[in-house]
């Protein structure tokens, strides 16, 4: 199938998701079309059959705000036409369901057909969708996809909630590549950041207000008065600065490391002993399944879709938004003695297992076929 992939080229998890998803499909022999302003963070190398289309946006003396939704739109239509594009896979309703719906009523009038599949992701429904200054057009696009998809039950039923939706919503839960996450931690790095054999706590986010950072902090501070340990916050974002001027300000700072943003996951987090997700709200929570598929156990909150893939004693353990003292007692909980911290980490790793890319992507390509 030759299929055009449409997501945020950023850190964030819908084009994280988008970017794993297109090169898997790019593997299994189809060709992938990724529409977006910048290459997407995942897609660094060479990939065979992977094609990137950059959206440029001309700036002119009278545009306060370019229109990148336009210039999106037309190059939807431009790579459609001259690649034989048979699919639009939108992330991220705002702006590309709109966008793609623009590109089909183009081609339409050419004569051409192109289904349009939209997954939601989160914050385009729970936080930026719902504002009344985009809710109309976002309601109107998603029911003109084709298809709806969501990336759990919960959004689902959030998006239900907020908007008026004429046609079911398709969950298929985000995936994880379990075999390139799952690898031995590397003795020498781990032996650098906790040379005293102290525990790793790893958090990863976007920095912002959502995933209460401060949180984490609070949280890991508990900890470490119990059990010497080090906490590393990988990411970047608009809370990052007031967060890390506050850390720097405790006396424990020396154990607490702002690493930024960062593009092999896969090479760090197998060092950690636990993942922290503290956020108000998560439709779902890759960066969670992207720990526990390198086997390190969850302490997260139990908002939003998180409990469709953390499992409360199992894998990790899940508290009420902001409750941080039950947060640490959890996390003392699994790291009280070696055999807690195996047991959990081996749930860790065979829940993550449930997401393997192996088991969703076919999920994509059975949809792929039937909208085409
Ligand atoms: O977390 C963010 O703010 C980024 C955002 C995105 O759309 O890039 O993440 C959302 O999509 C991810 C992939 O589907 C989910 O794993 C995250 O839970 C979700 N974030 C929120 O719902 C806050």
């Amino acid at each position: 199938m030759n299929i055009g992939i449409v997501c945020y080229p950023t850190f964030g998890g819908s084009g994280v998701l988008a970017t794993e998803l297109g090169k898997a499909l790019a593997d299994k022999g189809h060709n992938i079309h990724f529409i977006t302003y910048q290459q997407p963070v995942r897609l660094s190398g060479f990939h065979a059959n992977i094609f990137y289309h950059e959206v440029r946006v001309p700036t002119y003396p009278l545009f306060d705000y370019p229109p990148y939704e336009t210039a999106l739109a037309s190059t939807m239509v431009d790579v459609i036409i001259n690649n034989d594009v048979e699919l639009l896979h939108v992330h991220y309703a705002i702006p590309h369901a709109a966008a793609a719906y623009m590109a089909k009523q183009i081609l339409a009038k050419q004569g051409r057909r192109i289904p349009v599949i939209t997954t939601l992701h989160g914050t385009d429904i729970t936080l930026v969708g719902k504002d009344k200054t985009y809710s109309p057009v976002v309601t109107f696009s998603m029911n003109e996809s084709d298809v709806l998809t969501a990336v759990s039950e919960n959004l689902k039923e959030e998006t239900f909630r907020n908007f008026k939706i004429e046609k079911d919503i398709e969950v298929i839960h985000n995936f994880v590549d379990v075999n390139r996450f799952h690898k031995k931690p590397v003795d020498a790095f781990k032996k650098l950041i906790a040379p005293k054999g102290e525990k790793i706590i790893v958090h990863a986010s976007n920095f912002r207000k959502v995933k209460r950072v401060e949180d984490v902090i609070a949280t890991f501070l508990l900890i470490n008065k119990k059990m010497p340990a080090t906490l590393l916050l990988l990411g970047d974002g608009p809370e990052r600065s007031h967060i890390e001027a506050s850390a720097r300000d405790c006396p424990e700072h020396n154990a607490i490391k702002f690493l930024g943003k960062q593009e092999q996951m896969e090479d760090i987090l197998p060092i950690a002993d636990l993942f922290l997700l503290t956020s108000e709200y998560e439709s779902f929570g890759l960066a969670a399944l992207e720990a526990m598929a390198a086997e390190v156990p969850v302490i997260s909150t139990n908002a939003g879709g998180l409990p469709e893939i953390n499992i409360n004693g199992y894998s990790g353990f899940m508290s009420n938004v902001g409750d941080v003292e039950d947060m640490s007692k959890n996390a003392l909980e699994i790291l009280k003695d070696e055999a807690s911290l195996k047991q959990f980490k081996s749930n860790a790793l065979a829940q993550a297992k449930k997401f393997d890319i192996e088991n969703i992507v076919p999920i994509y390509e059975a949809l792929y076929k039937r909208v085409i």
